[in-house]
């Protein structure tokens, strides 16, 4: 077919193939959720609905696109590893990154009456995305160590936060002035000797926020297994993570 006069057009488009040998990193993260946590009453700090449909729509996510070894979620942002060998897309950048977001954008809304049920969705929520490329298993490691280290501050920091507000009286201002330049070991302190709360008994899926991978599960009475997505609050700062799971940083050959 001739080509129309309109076809040079398509010279303004640009490449974006990410560099290869690299492991690919999609984050997503809800736009302006103080808002929206708000408006639909999530439970402060940690609404187990909210993050049971951030995993959900995170599964979703992998079911579909075979090549996402890991995924890591906390509050309202998921962190999505793509193997550093696949060639999804051709490696292009953002079809990658924005099949990614809508897929899970849309299925944060398609689910989100099997975890909110009588609270209605009030208007359409959005989510950022950007895509990150880690050279080395290091960089990938420290990332999401990175992530992790952050789930811990804050939901260190929201529960006292809370409890000194919900238990304590205290007004959100005082709350605020109260934990200031306070450190971890003054936070776990508050909890415990005000409180009774031992910091290490709170739910591990707030503290650890949720970890996705792909296991191989033996299918009882059947000489077969399948690969199903499990999700695991383990802490992968350690070693002991990687060791354990050591597929994940393994090239397919
Ligand atoms: P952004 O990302 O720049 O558009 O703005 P935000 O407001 O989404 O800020 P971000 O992503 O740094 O912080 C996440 C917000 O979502 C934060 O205000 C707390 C809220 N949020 C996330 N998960 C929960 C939850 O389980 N319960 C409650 N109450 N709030 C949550
Ligand atoms: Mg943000
Ligand atoms: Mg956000
Ligand atoms: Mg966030
Ligand atoms: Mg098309």
């Amino acid at each position: 077919m001739a080509k129309s006069k309109f076809e040079y057009v398509r010279k303004f488009e640009f490449e974006d193939r990410l560099l290869p040998n690299c492991w690919i990193v999609v984050r997503i993260d809800g736009r302006n959720f103080h808002k929206f946590s708000d408006k639909h009453k999530f439970e402060k700090p940690n609404d187990l609905r909210a993050l049971n449909l951030m995993n959900r729509a995170a599964v979703t996510v992998m079911e579909e696109f075979k090549d996402i070894s890991l995924a890591y979620g906390e509050s309202d942002e998921y962190s999505f590893v793509l193997r550093k060998d696949t060639e999804l897309y051709n490696r292009r950048g953002t079809k990658i990154m924005t099949y990614l977001n809508s897929l899970f954008t849309s299925s944060f809304v398609f689910f989100w009456k099997e975890y909110f049920n009588e609270q209605k969705l009030l208007y359409p929520p959005a989510f950022d995305s950007r895509v990150v490329l880690y050279p080395t298993d290091e960089n990938l490691r420290d990332y999401l160590s990175w992530r992790q280290a952050d789930t811990h501050i804050n939901n260190l920091y929201n529960t006292t936060f809370w409890t000194l507000i919900n238990k304590g009286g205290l007004s959100n201002t005082e709350a605020q002035e109260r934990l200031s330049g306070t450190l971890s070991s003054d936070k776990n302190e508050i909890l415990f000797s005000e409180f009774g709360i031992n910091y290490n008994n709170e739910p591990v899926m707030f503290k650890k926020g949720t970890i996705l991978i792909r296991k191989r599960i033996k299918i009882p009475d059947q000489n077969k297994s399948r690969l199903v997505i499990v999700p695991l609050y383990e802490d992968l700062m350690q070693d002991k993570f990687w060791n354990e799971h050591s597929e994940l940083l393994e090239i397919k050959s």
